[in-house]
């Protein structure tokens, strides 16, 4: 018996699975109820659908469950009593929802142990969440599994996206109902590979509007992100660390901290809050500290002062660090402060308290990063960058979204942006791009080589240039514009982005530094045929096969 069986992400152990323990750190306890999560979500997902066939509305658990896919996502959360209490709460759900549908005469099969079960101490739970039908393996056949997987991680990206939105004060019940729908349709042992194929293509619909959502919701908030400089050097105040996605808990970070002598710097997939004009006002915002964020263990040591996680990605930390880590919303470490929203709203107090009492960052580098090139500032820019393409000197466009990681093969990064011909562009956009947005790749006739969209999540500006310009260029199809996709991928958002690509038809999308371990011979195969994907090999091999 395994102590656990976790393959979601790039860095799983051997390629095919987490078995011991979790190459992120996440232990086999936290695996296993992350597992148990889900498949108390799916219990209350599939009576949502059943309520809903039968004409009922049920609204209670939408944002729940997409709450609870967000936190199962790699290195959002470490934390199994909030995973208990949390799993506590969804059976509370789902048995209040059972309870509905009994008073109104719908009939439910109570023989099904995910509508049944209950447990109530930590043992208890620790033993159902160890039990084989809970795990990622109870699927027996391993293409069923493996395109169960592949929509799952994909709802878990878009359930972050979504829970950002909702955040801001945008929704869009569509999405609740096709994450019930997808949750559900997974417990349906009648669906075949084909209907899993046409599902999965549907979450990368599904994919492209939460995405949209999101685009909206922080441009109507914060403005359209705008070409900006950041700052990668440092002030001599002490300051606050502000890491993750969640643009909302930075706008109330950057309105508490202001007269109170304390700075603020962003961390990974914040960078790109910069861009935004809303932030441009504060004059305690004083640039981005860092890389990406698997080189945290060092930055956190050297950044001296308290560390906010919003989100996604955690190094599990140890010694007096932890005592400086605080998170919200769907992260979570034990041993680190939570931060929990009052009526929308979250109090930083203690976090900038601790700040006065610490020393400023040491300067671990000097200079200024260029960002900001969302689909609106490229769209202003449009005429110059179709002039480019029109005469040669912009020859193709490389999109190199997605994420980074801690493996020595993502070099290969490095290398291919800092090798590829001067007439090229890339276009990137969440963290992948700390790979290689310090290098001096110049520019074309004033036109950025690297344009930074921003988070993961702004990938969906990517699509909006391509298709932008493919009816500038009249063309028919997306694949004939010249782009093309060599992406990064490590986590579920990931996921959904790729699949989401798909969806906008684009096809021959180069992903690395490896396949998903997830997916199983024949279903890799269904991706290579139908969709063109592909691995990558070495970078000279690659460029030329790209300009080929
Ligand atoms: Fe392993 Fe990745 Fe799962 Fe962590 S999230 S346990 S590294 S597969
Ligand atoms: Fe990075 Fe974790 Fe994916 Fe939002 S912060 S891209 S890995």
């Amino acid at each position: 018996m395994e102590n656990m069986f976790c393959f979601q992400c790039q860095e799983t152990a051997r390629g095919t699975g987490c078995t011991k323990v979790g190459v992120c750190g996440k232990q086999p306890e936290t695996a296993n109820l992350q597992d148990l999560l889900i498949y108390s979500l799916k219990g209350i997902s599939s009576l949502v659908v059943q309520a809903k066939e039968e004409g009922i509305e049920i609204r209670e658990a939408d944002l729940f469950v997409i709450h609870g896919l967000f936190m199962t996502i790699t290195n959002a959360n470490f934390d199994n009593n909030r995973f208990i209490e949390v799993i506590t709460e969804a059976l509370a759900i789902r048995d209040s929802i059972k309870r509905t549908l009994v008073n109104k005469n719908i009939k439910l099969d109570l023989s099904s142990d995910i509508l049944t079960w209950t447990a109530s101490t930590s043992e208890e739970f620790k033993a159902k969440s160890e039990s084989n039908e809970v795990s990622v393996l109870a699927t027996e056949n391993e293409d069923i599994r493996s395109l169960r997987e592949l929509i799952i991680y994909g709802v878990k990206g878009l359930s972050a996206y979504t829970h950002h939105a909702f955040n801001l004060g945008f929704e869009d019940t569509k999405i609740y109902d096709f994450v019930h729908k997808a949750l559900s349709a997974l417990l349906d042992d009648s669906l075949g590979a084909d209907e899993l194929v046409a599902l999965t293509l549907e979450t990368g619909q599904f994919g492209v509007e939460a995405m949209a959502i999101l685009d909206k919701a922080n441009t109507t908030k914060y403005g359209n992100p705008e070409i900006t400089e950041v700052n990668i050097g440092v002030s001599n105040k002490p300051a606050i660390l502000i890491s993750g996605h969640d643009l909302k808990d930075l706008e109330q970070l950057m309105e508490q901290t202001q007269g109170t002598g304390v700075d603020v710097y962003t961390h990974s997939e914040m960078l790109p809050a910069h861009y935004y004009p809303a932030f441009k006002k504060y004059d305690n915002f004083i640039g981005n500290y860092g890389n990406a964020w698997w080189a945290q263990k060092k930055e956190f040591a050297s950044f001296n002062g308290p560390i906010l996680f919003t989100t996604n990605c955690i190094v599990p930390p140890k010694g007096e660090v932890v005592n400086r880590i605080f998170t919200s919303g769907a992260s979570g470490f034990p041993g680190c402060k939570h931060i929990v929203a009052v009526d929308g709203k979250k109090d930083f107090t203690e976090i900038i308290e601790l700040a006065k009492t610490l020393p400023a960052p040491t300067e671990i580098e000097t200079g200024k990063i260029v960002g900001g090139f969302a689909h609106a500032q490229v769209f202003a820019l449009a005429d110059k960058v179709v002039d480019a393409v029109k005469t040669g000197a912009i020859k193709k466009f490389f999109v190199m979204a997605g994420c980074d990681g801690r493996m020595k093969s993502r070099d290969y990064y490095t290398e291919f942006a800092d090798k590829l011909p001067k007439d090229t562009v890339i276009l990137t956009a969440g963290c992948a791009k700390f790979r290689y947005n310090k290098l001096d790749l110049g520019d074309i006739g004033g036109i950025p080589r690297l344009l930074d969209a921003g988070q993961c999540n702004d990938s969906y500006s990517l699509a909006v240039i391509a298709l932008k310009l493919k009816e500038i260029f009249a063309l028919e199809d997306i694949n004939e514009l010249p782009i093309a996709y060599n992406i990064a991928w490590y986590e579920q958002k990931a996921v959904i982005v790729l699949l989401a690509l798909l969806y906008l038809g684009v096809k021959d999308i180069h992903l690395g530094p490896s396949l998903p371990g997830f997916l199983s011979p024949n279903v890799a195969n269904v991706l290579v045929e139908t969709f063109g994907i592909a691995g990558i090999r070495s970078v000279d091999e690659d460029i030329k096969m790209f300009l080929g």
